[in-house]
């Protein structure tokens, strides 16, 4: 084993502690909007219930916001590590993450925009990125047909109650107004419909308790 690799190993494992997944990396080019300097850029996720577990457990007094508690647990690796942690939710302008994750790892985009995962379906985020100045060897990827193409049905485009995502645009509005009704109760209970409609990965669908926060922290950067 090189010294490269096992960089990449005590990676995994200490995000592995927070919940945390590798999801995968590359060697970014100019134009990939990496900040200068960047030789390697790591992406980091969730999926599955572990990130979960390790936010109850590690947040603070139950006011962390996820965010907070994501800046604070993925700021300290990178500084292990010697790296600089970026973040999805810093911006606008908001770093690329989608570019990046296509060259990352097997994931392509849905009907319904979000990117979806040949394993965990629709059902998994991306929490940061840590840019390496110096070259690492990123795990390697076997480029997968589109999740989506063998899909004839498409039940995701078809099962919002409010039709937000027609035309391959997502109506944000129309979402969140149907969310504060009586009718979106059950999106807000156990996710968004459309989402939770896809076959693919549904054993990585999110529990009850992790769906509602989301859907709520989502509803409350909402305007009335
Ligand atoms: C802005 C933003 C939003 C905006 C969307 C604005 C819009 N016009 O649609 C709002 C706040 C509404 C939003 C909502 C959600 N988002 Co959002 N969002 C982002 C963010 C921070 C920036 C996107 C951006 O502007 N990029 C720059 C432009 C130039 O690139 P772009 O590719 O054209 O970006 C477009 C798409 O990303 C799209 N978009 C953003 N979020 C979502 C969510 C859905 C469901 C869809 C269809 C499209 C979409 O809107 C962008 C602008 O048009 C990204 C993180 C990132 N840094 O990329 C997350 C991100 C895209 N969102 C994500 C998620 C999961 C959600 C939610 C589902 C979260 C939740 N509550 O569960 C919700 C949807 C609510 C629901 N009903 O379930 C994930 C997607 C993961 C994946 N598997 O693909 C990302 C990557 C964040 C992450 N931590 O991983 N989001």
């Amino acid at each position: 084993m090189t010294d490269k690799d096992s960089v990449l190993q005590l990676l995994c494992a200490a995000l592995r502690t927070e919940g945390l997944l590798l999801r995968g990396g590359f060697h970014p080019e100019p134009d990939d909007d990496a900040p200068p300097g960047t030789a390697t850029l790591l992406l980091v996720g969730n999926a599955g219930p572990e990130m979960w577990y390790a936010f109850e457990k590690g947040r603070r007094r139950g006011t962390d916001r996820l965010n907070d508690w994501t800046r604070r647990v993925l700021s300290g690796v990178a500084d292990r590590f010697g790296a600089a942690a970026i973040f999805p939710f810093d911006g606008p302008p908001y770093a690329p993450f989608f570019g990046w994750a296509r060259q990352a790892e097997a994931v392509s985009e849905s009907p319904i925009g979000m990117m979806i995962h040949p394993a965990y379906g629709l059902w998994h985020a991306w929490r940061g990125a840590l840019a390496f100045r110096d070259k690492l060897a990123v795990p390697e990827f076997q480029p997968v047909p589109r999740s989506c193409d063998g899909c004839n049905d498409k039940p995701c485009r078809t099962a919002c109650p409010v039709d937000a995502f027609r035309d391959g645009t997502y109506d944000v509005a129309a979402c969140a107004a149907h969310l504060r009704t009586e009718a979106g109760a059950d999106c807000m209970a156990l996710g968004c419909r459309a989402r939770r409609a896809c076959p693919i990965g549904s054993d990585h669908i999110y529990a009850p308790a992790q769906a509602r926060f989301h859907m709520r922290a989502f509803l409350r950067n909402q305007p009335p």
